[in-house]
């Protein structure tokens, strides 16, 4: 075969087909005509991979060169989404890719369908950490994500009989392409075991850790390019793994089986990431994970730091260390082991350092999500940061005691340890003690952040605390899955939108222009013809895509409500049901969303859900004019397909309780009208997009706490309303259950006895938004002409927007290239 110079790094269409063949023979093993469509995949990735980590090489020995700090991102959740596709648009070689393939007699977008996801994450905080290393990477900050190589990741959903199944995720089964195993890159990081106090050789009092166990944590590095640059950054994720293959001692007396149990032990910690959205739960396993990642991150980053030259006194010079939500809360206590035990830093310089690198991004206000650690397991785990949580709280509460105002009171609530049975460690006030910066997720989040769970802290630093709105990449959520769409404003604005997002605002002026609607209606249509395949494909359900499509996916959670949303379908069933010569626009109802394993009520919301749907859907009366979807597993390469495909968007959780929502403003980007609450990131949505745009219902959020002061009981809503009544005397029935009143009288019973998110309270509000969803339906082009609106004016929710935010307000970096010359590229340092 004929060598390009450029194999390896050239974007032609000639040397990516090169490339291409020479990867499928020397990276895979395989004869064209023996390969896989799986070979085939195979072969591509490692083909641009190259050219990623080309660029990586550059970028990062940039890092070195230049003086810039840089923003270490502790995150124990990713979900990146297929990387393909992703990568050939950023490096925008996605047209020459095809052409190539094209030339071989191979299609581009069924190569695109192999790849199978990383599900590293629950659900919006995962996707948020990798949107932001998107943005970071496009904006040209010099980063690293750091997180956990699971084994396996969130479990893939199935709907049997109507209730969900979990099966594990296996996606590493088949190989995984992107990353690259650094085993030089490794630390070791100790468990158990107790302290020693002792003299050093100065005379000074110092601690020693005598720890029972040992792990290595190994490097697996993901090459992630920005848009349309040469900066990339990378994920940097840690699998654990023995010190040694073999306990040598227990195996040369012979214990073999011991000896592969103890290797089996380190390696439990990356096997599994937890499932569980919003809910904190104590697990030894789980602390060990945290623990274990941010030590790792530490190290490294502290390996970084001395390669450049530099000494621990002045870590926070070179790095930003941002803790997403509290997961990655115990490196504030590992970093001060490391400068104070291991560096020898004194304890209020090592301080200093601390809160200077640290900063912390709350993520819930929920109180079963704010993590705690029983002080007896944390202990158990971690002798040595027990002794050091201590020591901050010791001189936390004597400075606050210092003020005059401090009570016990005060003092009791502001204390990293819960004194109550068990005694625990707060995370979310380490996080807060640690930072030089706390902050919120939208607008509405941060302010009731400060006023209710950390608001204490924020009376006593009141300028610690900012806000930092959630935002998207439009690359994948808008050019990647919604190609039409993205065509057709370039074609109108130019494409520069997709560097600076707020330039879709030039869509205005062409709401009412026939011509344009007519176009943007057809891309719509197109999308919801690719997705009902998909939902016939996966659910054996056809949808007319001509209907509403009215859209919820997220999480199942009671906070969110996808109940609410089944009393609505309830309601107009039983009024076509009633009177069926009435006119009720044709709508589908499509659902996604996993619930956690254990999460009884969520699993049953699910049940309810398929079987409203079961009803619905069979009903002759009814079928023609509505239909009723749950879309399995729903994840990022699903999510891909959704929201396209959307003509309203769903954002219904009870006022305060969702911080942001981040999927919201992903359905306004691709021309979806929000029906919501006043709640999370909907407020700015509905501020930006404007009021006459946005179907809004519902209590707010002080309404909410006033109710419930008050004294809310659902049962007065429940005699006062004959549509609510008849609807839940329904549902507890049994004629959903196939005759079995018992299968929802769960939810019934929540619902009349403490109905603890307010359904009732806003259920007759929603019914009548929904009326005027429906009215608006009724005239296409208005419809249409506020369609355009919510994409023109969603702008302010690109991802790049909040890592600039980022920047300026709490990283203190400037985002745009480094200073970068080839020659201080190659003078740099190997991170
Ligand atoms: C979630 C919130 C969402 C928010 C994402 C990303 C957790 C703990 N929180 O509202 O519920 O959009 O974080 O900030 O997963």
């Amino acid at each position: 075969m004929k060598q390009s110079t450029n194999i390896r790094t050239g974007l032609t269409t000639e040397e990516i087909r090169e490339a291409f063949c020479d990867n499928l023979r020397c990276g895979t093993g395989k004869v064209e005509r023996f390969a896989t469509r799986h070979d085939l995949y195979f072969a591509l990735a490692l083909t641009i991979r190259d050219r990623l980590f080309d660029r990586t090489v550059e970028s990062l020995g940039t890092y070195g060169g230049a003086n810039a700090r840089r923003v270490g991102y502790l995150s124990a959740e990713y979900l990146p989404g297929p990387h393909l596709g992703n990568n050939l648009l950023n490096l925008g070689v996605t047209e020459a890719v095809r052409e190539a393939l094209g030339g071989l007699g191979h299609d581009l977008d069924e190569i695109l369908a192999e790849e199978e996801e990383p599900g590293l994450g629950n659900g919006g905080l995962g996707r948020l950490a990798s949107c932001y290393m998107d943005s970071l990477a496009s904006v040209e900050v010099p980063a690293i994500g750091y997180g956990i190589r699971y084994e396996f990741g969130i479990f893939d959903q199935v709907i049997r009989d109507g209730w969900q199944h979990e099966v594990t995720d296996k996606w590493l089964r088949r190989g995984n392409p992107w990353e690259i195993a650094r085993p030089e890159i490794a630390y070791e990081v100790k468990f158990g075991g107790r302290t020693e106090p002792y003299k050093d050789k100065d005379g000074r009092f110092r601690v020693r850790w005598l720890p029972d166990t040992e792990v290595k944590g190994i490097a697996y590095d993901t090459p992630l390019l920005g848009y349309r640059v040469s900066t990339c950054n990378i994920l940097r994720l840690w699998k654990a793994e023995a010190i040694e293959s073999f306990d040598f001692a227990a195996f040369n007396h012979g214990d073999y089986y011991r000896a592969v149990q103890d290797k089996m032990a380190s390696e439990n910690i990356t096997k599994v990431l937890y499932p569980n959205d919003e809910v904190a739960v104590g697990k030894e396993l789980r602390l060990k994970q945290q623990f274990f990642f941010s030590s790792c991150s530490l190290q490294d980053m502290l390996r970084i730091h001395r390669l450049l030259g530099s000494t621990p006194a002045t870590f926070h010079q070179s790095w930003a260390v941002q803790l997403n939500d509290t997961h990655p809360a115990v490196a504030v206590v590992e970093l001060m082991r490391l400068l104070v035990d291991e560096h020898d830093l004194p304890w209020e310089e090592a301080w200093k350092v601390t809160q200077a690198t640290f900063a912390y991004t709350n993520h819930t206000l929920l109180p079963e999500a704010l993590e705690k650690w029983s002080v007896e397991l944390f202990g158990a785990l971690l002798p040595r940061h027990l002794e050091i949580v201590y020591e901050i709280n010791r001189r936390f509460l004597e400075e606050v005691r210092g003020k005059s105002s401090a009570d016990d009171r005060l003092i009791a609530r502001l204390s990293l340890i819960e004194e109550n049975k068990p005694r625990s460690v707060r995370m979310a006030h380490l996080a807060t003690v640690g930072s030089h910066a706390v902050n919120g997720v939208a607008e509405l989040h941060s302010e009731l952040l400060k006023e209710t769970v950390l608001h204490d802290f924020a009376r006593l630093w009141p300028g610690k605390f900012c806000n930092v709105t959630n935002g998207v990449t439009p690359r994948r959520f808008v050019a990647l899955s919604n190609r039409a769409l993205a065509e057709l404003i370039t074609s109108r604005v130019g494409d520069g939108w997709l560097k600076e997002l707020t330039k879709l605002r030039e869509l205005e002026q062409f709401a009412d222009d026939p011509e344009f609607q007519k176009q943007w209606s057809e891309i719509k249509l197109a999308n919801k013809l690719r997705l009902s395949g998909l939902i016939l494909q996966r659910t054996g359900i056809g949808v007319a895509p001509d209907s509403l499509f009215d859209v919820q996916v997220k999480r199942i959670h009671e906070y969110k409500r996808q109940h609410l949303a089944a009393l609505h379908i309830l309601t107009l069933y039983l009024r076509l049901r009633r009177d069926p010569e009435i006119d009720v626009p044709k709508r589908t109802f499509i659902f996604g969303g996993k619930s956690a394993p254990g999460y009884f009520m969520a699993k049953r919301i699910i049940k309810l859900i398929t079987a409203i749907g079961d009803m619905v859907n069979s009903d002759p009366v009814v079928r023609d004019r509505l239909k009723v979807v749950f879309f399995p597993d729903f994840n990022v390469t699903n999510a891909q397909f959704v929201y396209p495909a959307a003509n309203l968007s769903e954002q219904i959780s009870t006022a305060g309780k969702e911080a942001s929502g981040t999927g919201n403003m992903k359905f306004a980007l691709n021309g979806a009208l929000t029906i919501g609450t006043l709640d999370g990131a909907n407020v700015e949505i509905r501020e930006e997009v404007g009021a006459e745009n946005f179907f809004l219902f519902g209590l707010t959020a002080p309404e909410v706490t006033e109710l419930k002061a008050r004294g809310y009981h659902p049962r007065e809503y429940y005699n006062q309303n004959e549509n609510l009544r008849e609807v839940i005397d329904f549902m507890a029935s049994g004629a959903l259950g196939g005759g079995d009143a018992e299968l929802f009288r769960p939810i019934v019973d929540n619902l009349l006895g403490d109905d603890p998110f307010l359904l009732l309270a806003d259920y007759q509000a929603y019914i009548d938004a929904q009326e005027r969803v429906s009215a608006l339906w009724r005239d296409p082009r208005s419809w249409t002409r506020q369609s355009i609106l919510n994409s023109a004016r969603a702008g302010k929710f690109s991802s790049d927007r909040s890592i600039r935010d980022y920047c300026e307000r709490i990283w203190k970096i400037q985002p745009g290239a480094p200073p970068s010359t080839a020659k201080t590229a190659r003078q740099g340092v190997r991170q």
